[in-house]
Formats: C-alpha cells, sequence, structure tokens
C-alpha cells in the first residue's frame, strides 16, 4: 500500500479552532459522503474554510490533512490583537456584503469591505437585507444614499428573506460560484442562507432587544454547498474589517469611480486629500463623485499605516 493510493481530495467546510471538518469530493450526482474530522501536518500553513485538500483516513470518521492545493484567493483581514492577518476564507470567486436597517448600515464599514475585496481582486455585490423593514420613504431614502455603489462601486440588491424579495435574483448571482457572505452581526447572513438551503440547519439568532445589535449567532465560518454548484459561506459577523495594514495604492482601488480621473491630478503622487489642483476633488464639487464616498476614503487614507510615515 502507498501512501499516494491512500490520499483523497477534499474541501474544508468549517474550523474550529483545530478541528477540521473535510467534506470528501463526491462522485458524479451520487449524494456526498459524510464528512470527516480531520486535523492538520504541522508543516502545512493554517488551513481554512474552502481550502482544496488531500486527506488521509485514520479511522471510520476521522483523517488528517496531508497536503494543501494552492489557494486561488485568500479572504483575510488584519487581527486588531497581533500583527498578522486573519485569514477567513479561501477560494472564494465573489463577496456578498450583507448588511440591513437593522442593526444599521454603516457606509464606512462596506467601504472598508469594498476595500479589502478589491484588494485581493474579487466582485463584490452589496446586499441590502430586510427590505421588508422599510417603508416606502424609508426606501427611497436609503436607496438615494446608495446609488454611488450602484453606479460605481458594486451592484445593488435588495432583499427580504421574510417576504423572499429578491432571493431569485441573489440565486442567479450565486450559481457555479463560491460566495461569502459577510458583513455586521444581525444583518442577516445566516438567514439568508437558511433561506436558499430549506434542507441545511443554519443557525440564527434574534437582535439583542436592549440594543437593537446583533450577538454574533454564528461564531463558526462554515461552507454549504450549493445543489446546482458553487457554494455559500456563512462568516461570524464583523465588528471591525480594519485596513489599515493596506497602502494608498490599494485603498484607491477600491474606489473605483475614481479612476475615470486617473492622470489628471496636478501631481502625480496626489493622495486627493486636500492637494491643490486636484481631479478627484474637483469631481466632488461637480458631484460626478459622491461626497459620502469621498469622505470614506479620506477617513480610511487618514487611518492607514503608510500615511503615518508620511507625517
Ligand atoms: N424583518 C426581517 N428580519 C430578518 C430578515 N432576515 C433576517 N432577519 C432577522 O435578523 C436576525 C439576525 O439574523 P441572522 O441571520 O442570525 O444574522 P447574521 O448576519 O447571520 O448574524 P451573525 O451570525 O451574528 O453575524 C434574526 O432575528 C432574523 O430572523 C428579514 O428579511 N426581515
Ligand atoms: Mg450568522
Ligand atoms: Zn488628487
Amino acid at each position: 500500500m502507498t501512501t499516494a493510493t491512500t490520499q483523497q481530495l477534499g474541501q474544508i467546510i468549517s474550523r474550529r479552532g483545530h478541528r477540521l471538518v473535510v467534506q470528501p469530493v463526491g462522485e458524479g450526482k451520487a449524494p456526498l459522503p459524510p464528512p470527516i474530522h480531520c486535523s492538520q501536518r504541522k508543516r502545512l500553513p493554517p488551513l481554512v474554510v474552502g481550502d482544496q485538500v488531500y486527506w488521509e483516513s485514520t479511522s471510520k470518521r476521522e483523517g488528517v490533512i496531508v497536503a494543501l492545493i494552492e489557494r486561488k484567493s485568500l479572504l483575510s483581514r488584519p487581527d486588531p490583537f497581533n500583527q498578522r492577518r486573519k485569514p477567513i476564507a479561501a477560494n472564494i470567486d465573489q463577496i456578498i456584503i450583507v448588511t440591513a436597517s437593522e442593526p444599521g448600515i454603516d457606509l464606512l464599514q462596506i467601504d472598508r469591505i469594498l476595500v479589502a475585496a478589491a484588494a485581493i481582486s474579487l466582485p463584490a455585490i452589496l446586499l441590502i437585507n430586510k427590505r421588508d423593514l422599510l417603508s416606502e420613504s424609508e426606501y427611497q431614502k436609503l436607496q438615494s444614499s446608495l446609488h454611488p455603489y450602484q453606479s460605481a462601486a458594486a451592484p445593488l440588491l435588495w432583499v427580504s428573506t421574510q417576504t423572499e424579495d429578491g432571493l431569485t435574483l441573489l440565486q442567479q448571482q450565486l450559481q457555479d460560484s463560491v460566495t461569502v457572505l459577510v458583513g455586521p452581526s444581525g444583518g442577516g447572513k445566516s438567514s439568508i442562507i437558511q433561506a436558499l438551503l430549506p434542507h441545511q440547519e443554519v443557525m440564527i439568532g434574534a437582535l439583542s432587544e436592549a440594543s437593537g445589535h446583533g450577538r454574533h449567532t454564528t461564531s463558526v465560518t462554515t461552507l454549504y454547498p450549493l445543489p446546482e454548484g458553487g457554494a455559500l459561506i456563512d462568516s461570524p459577523g464583523i465588528r471591525e474589517f480594519g485596513v489599515w495594514d493596506i497602502d494608498k495604492e490599494t485603498i484607491q482601488g477600491g474606489f473605483v469611480e475614481f479612476q475615470l480621473y486617473a492622470g489628471q491630478c496636478r501631481f502625480s503622487n496626489c493622495n486627493h486629500l486636500h492637494e491643490p489642483g486636484c481631479a478627484i476633488s474637483a469631481a466632488v464639487k461637480s458631484g460626478a463623485i459622491a461626497r459620502s464616498r469621498f469622505e470614506n476614503y479620506q477617513n480610511l487614507i487618514n487611518n492607514c499605516q503608510e500615511k503615518r510615515s508620511w507625517q
């Protein structure tokens, strides 16, 4: 018996501490084999949900991961408690930012996630959930504050898991792609997955009565395969999606509408802060670039590490 013949292909579908759950690859249209609980060989880097791996069986439902197949993409965020980035998920094709009027729509947080997505060249979709909670006038108001996204940064989807509004459109965006859902706790990431996959058991939490804020119901990132191909990845709600370790060019990459003005500022190294002859500032004044996006851009630039070294 050689080692090579006992190695099998699989994908990590959840991780809790050092316990990794691997979904072995199925055969054709046959139902998927049961998941295997695995440890990993020490020489491998920390593994995350979405990783494609080779594993070897050690007992009936247990195994050890022996090799990692090269990742197509890795979404991570800086960890405020240490200097390294915290990996979230691998081999993703797109990011859906899920947010809702409860617990509140934070445009700066959306822009931070858009920067993080652009930094790894992943397309993002902005999903506003809980459409059912909005009156017509609230909906109109929100639509106008989100207009800059729809016209520039990311397609916008309005969804309600309660009335099932927008779910068909959403489904069309998901086919054959691995999609990670990110956003604040209580926005409805898990509810959306549950609505799309009614036979799965997904943990959904009630908003805390007192604060109206989420309670961090999902604590483990989990991958759910879609029956038609592709997968959805549920992630724990984020309080802070920092981009302070990202450089100026990468932040600018998250503001796609600025690219139209590339090379038009008086200074070639213009930071678009307060420099004279800045084409971006002029576009904001004329209304071609949304002031809310510009202010968020300035906020991110003023807080990034690189800025500290300019001063
Ligand atoms: N009114 C309304 N409530 C919704 C909708 N979708 C989800 N909810 C409620 O919002 C609350 C939070 O939903 P979750 O799906 O747990 O939110 P989450 O984003 O997964 O939260 P974390 O796991 O903490 O990150 C639950 O009480 C849901 O029932 C919706 O379309 N309309
Ligand atoms: Mg959740
Ligand atoms: Zn400029």
